[in-house]
């Protein structure tokens, strides 16, 4: 296919903004290396709002080939909403991406589908690309329901959108029961959820859209299982967690991918 694999490392609640920047500066190096033969995919990191700006600066002045966005976003674009932080902010601090609905947020947070919709709706108007988080949890895999599960999330989530903006997303598959507990699912079955998706996408959007929407794997990636999940073919990339708070681990995976 001609869409670019993706490795996104999804920092949650980790790293201050001097922890960050020596991150990135160790993670630059370490994909310049050239015993890393980093060229294919497109890394992604994805901090806290407090280190985005410091992020920010240091890919700007290095004119680094990374990318970056954040974890979540107010659904309003400016006023008296305390404690949030809006998505023209955040492409102001010149990120690409937003990750929206992850399995923590749903669960910590009031989100549900019509505020995970007005958070893409805000993402998309800021010119970023929302990350659309899905994936069932054990008793939907126990039920064998989990295709449809993930699939009627991104339906529910994609419903309204033209197949312009449907083209934009990315979508990440995220089996809840894998997320942060070490049990990968296999390869056949991050495939069989991603294809699951892609053909919906074409049945609601067209094939065009249905080739052009990257579909990442996340939940307990690691340098070990990474290459075997990304030689399946509708699986695009990762969504990383864990592993991504280890730079050299992130830079194997990157590597592989
Ligand atoms: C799923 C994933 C990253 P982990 O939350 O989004 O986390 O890789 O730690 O399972």
């Amino acid at each position: 296919s001609t869409r670019i694999p993706l490795v996104a490392g999804n920092w949650k609640m980790n790293f201050d903004h001097l922890e960050a920047t020596y991150f990135v500066q160790k993670l630059a190096w370490l994909l310049r290396d050239a015993r890393f033969e980093y060229k294919r995919c497109e890394v992604a990191l994805f901090p806290a709002f407090t280190a985005l700006r410091s992020v920010q600066v240091l890919v700007e002045s290095e004119k680094l080939n990374i990318t970056y966005g954040a974890q979540s976003v107010s659904v309003t674009t400016q006023g008296a909403f305390t404690g949030d932080v809006s998505a023209d902010m955040l492409t102001r601090l010149g990120c690409s991406y937003v990750i929206v609905g992850h399995s923590e947020r749903r669960k910590y947070h009031p989100e549900d589908d019509a505020n995970i919709v007005d958070q893409v709706r805000a993402v998309l108007a800021a010119d970023m690309i929302p990350i659309l988080c899905v994936g069932e949890s054990y008793e939907e895999r126990r039920q064998g329901i989990e295709l449809d599960f993930a699939v009627s999330q991104v339906r529910d989530v994609t419903r309204d959108l033209s197949d312009e903006e449907a083209a934009k997303l990315i979508i990440a598959y995220e089996p809840v029961w894998a997320i942060g507990t070490g049990m990968v699912a296999t390869p056949q079955s991050a495939q069989e959820a991603a294809k699951a998706i892609r053909d919906d996408l074409t049945g609601s959007f067209g094939a065009k859209v249905g080739n052009a929407v990257r579909i990442l794997y996340g939940g307990s990636v690691t340098s070990g299982n990474a290459a075997q999940l990304i030689g399946e073919a509708d699986v695009d990339g990762f969504l990383i967690g864990g592993a991504s708070l280890d730079v050299d681990e992130l830079a194997k995976i990157a590597r592989l991918t």
